[in-house]
C-alpha cells in the first residue's frame, strides 16, 4: 500500500489546527492599578503585542475602572483610573475591583475571571507612601477569598540601585503579594529596557494553568521562554516520532509523521503567536520537503528528507527506523523555531517566505538543525 502525501492536505490540516487553537485561546484579563504617569500603558503595550492600551481611551466597565481590547488579541486590560485622587476615589477603585474579581468568579467562565493585577509604583519616587501600603493591605485582605495574584511593579526603573532600594523595602513589609519587580519598560537615553522577561516568567508561575497558552502567544516581552516552551513541543513530538518508527516504518507509510509533526507545527506557531498564511506554511514545508509540486508519493517525500542528513542518504531495507524518524521531526521543529526566532527579531518577513530568497534562508535552517542534530 503506498500513501500520497499531499502537501495541500498537510497544510490545510496545519492551517485549521493553528486557525482553531489560536481561535479557543481562554481570554486573559488583568488589572493594572496605579497614579497617572506612572507608566501602566507603556508597560502593557511593551509586554503584549498589538499596542493594546495605545488607543487611549478605553471602554468604561465602572466609575474608575476602563477595558482596553483589541480584536483578534485575547487579552482584556482593566485600567484604573485617579488613583492618584484623593482617599475616597482610591477607596471606590477598590471596591468596583472586589466587584468586577466577585463578579467574574460568579461567571464561573474562566474568560471573565480577573487572572492577575499589576499593582505600579513609580521607582523614581523611591517612595511607597502608607496610604498606598493601606490600600494593598485592604485589598489584599478583602482578595483572600479570591486569591487573585498581585504583583508589584516598580515602573520607571532607570536607576537600578535605588529601584532595588525601594523593592526591598517593599518587600519588608510582608504584603500578601507574589512579588515586587523593577521594570523598565522603554529605553531612555542610556538605560536599557529590562525586567519585563521576568515579569513573563512570573506570570507564568502564577496564572492558571489553562492560561499559559494565551500568555505565551500575546507577550512579545520574552522570548527565551517563547523558544523553552518550543523546544518542548519538539522534543515531545521527537518522543511520539520514535514511538510511531519503533516498527520499522515502511517509506510508504511515512504518513504515520505527518500528524505528529503537523500537532508540533501547531504548537509552536501558537506560542509565537504569529498569524501565519496558507501560502506561507506551504512555501515552508515544500521547502523543507525539497519539491516543487504539491503532490508526491511518500516514498518521494522520505527520500528528499533522507538525503538531507548528511550521511544518512541511502536507505537500507527500505525502512526508516525510530531513530530516523525522531531526527527528521527534531529537525523540522528546530529549523521552525529557528524561523520562528527570526522573525520575532524582525531579521524575516513572513511574506519573505514567499520568495525563492526566503525558502532558501529557510533551507538553510533546516539543513544547519540536521546537522547540529546529528
Ligand atoms: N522611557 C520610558 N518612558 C516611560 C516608561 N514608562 C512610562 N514612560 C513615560 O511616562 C509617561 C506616562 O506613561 P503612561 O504609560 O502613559 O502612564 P499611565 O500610567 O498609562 O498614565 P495614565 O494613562 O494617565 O493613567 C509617558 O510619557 C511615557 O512615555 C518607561 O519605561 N520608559
Ligand atoms: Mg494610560
Amino acid at each position: 500500500m503506498t500513501y500520497d502525501m499531499n502537501i495541500n492536505e498537510l497544510v490545510n490540516g496545519c492551517m485549521n489546527a493553528v486557525n482553531s487553537r489560536m481561535k479557543n485561546l481562554k481570554t486573559l484579563n488583568i488589572v493594572v492599578v496605579g497614579k497617572t504617569g506612572v507608566g501602566k500603558s507603556t508597560l502593557v503595550n511593551a509586554v503584549f503585542r498589538e499596542n493594546i492600551a495605545a488607543t487611549g481611551i478605553g471602554s468604561p466597565v465602572t466609575q474608575h475602572i476602563q477595558k482596553c481590547t483589541k480584536n483578534g488579541v485575547p487579552l482584556v486590560i482593566y485600567d484604573t483610573k485617579g488613583f492618584e485622587l484623593e482617599k475616597k476615589v482610591q477607596q471606590e477603585i477598590k471596591n468596583e475591583l472586589i466587584e468586577k474579581i466577585d463578579e467574574g468568579r460568579k461567571s464561573r467562565d474562566i474568560n471573565q475571571a480577573i487572572h492577575c493585577i499589576w499593582y505600579c509604583v513609580n521607582a523614581c519616587d523611591d517612595r511607597f507612601e502608607p496610604s498606598e501600603e493601606q490600600w494593598i493591605r485592604e485589598f489584599t485582605r478583602q482578595n483572600e477569598n479570591y486569591r487573585i495574584p498581585v504583583i508589584i511593579v516598580l515602573t520607571k526603573a532607570y536607576f537600578k540601585d535605588s529601584a532595588q532600594a525601594l523593592q526591598k523595602k517593599i518587600e519588608a513589609k510582608n504584603l500578601d503579594v507574589k512579588k515586587v519587580l523593577p521594570v523598565l519598560a522603554q529605553d531612555k537615553e542610556n538605560y536599557r529596557a529590562y525586567g519585563l522577561d521576568t515579569l513573563i516568567e512570573v506570570m507564568e508561575q502564577v496564572l492558571p494553568d489553562e492560561m499559559i497558552d494565551t500568555l505565551m502567544s500575546i507577550q512579545i516581552s520574552n522570548l527565551t521562554l517563547k523558544q523553552k516552551k518550543s523546544h518542548m513541543a519538539v522534543a515531545a513530538a521527537a518522543v511520539a516520532a520514535t514511538a510511531a518508527g519503533a516498527t520499522p516504518i515502511p517509506f510508504s507509510d511515512a504518513a504515520v509523521l505527518v500528524p505528529i509533526e503537523a500537532s508540533m507545527l501547531t504548537s509552536i506557531t501558537v506560542i509565537f503567536g504569529f498569524e501565519i498564511s496558507k501560502s506561507v506554511l506551504t512555501g515552508l514545508v515544500s521547502t523543507i520537503i525539497g519539491t516543487g509540486g504539491t503532490t508526491m508519493a511518500g516514498r518521494t517525500l522520505v527520500v528528499n528528507l533522507l538525503k538531507m542528513i548528511p550521511g544518512v542518504g541511502s536507505l537500507t531495507g527500505g525502512v526508516i527506523s525510530g531513530a530516523t524518524a525522531a531526527l527528521l521531526t527534531t529537525a523540522l521543529g528546530e529549523a521552525y523555531i529557528a524561523l520562528m526566532t527570526a522573525m520575532f527579531n524582525g531579521e524575516i518577513k513572513a511574506r519573505d517566505l514567499e520568495t525563492k530568497e526566503g525558502q532558501e534562508k529557510l533551507n538553510e535552517l533546516f539543513k544547519e538543525e540536521l546537522e547540529k542534530k546529528r
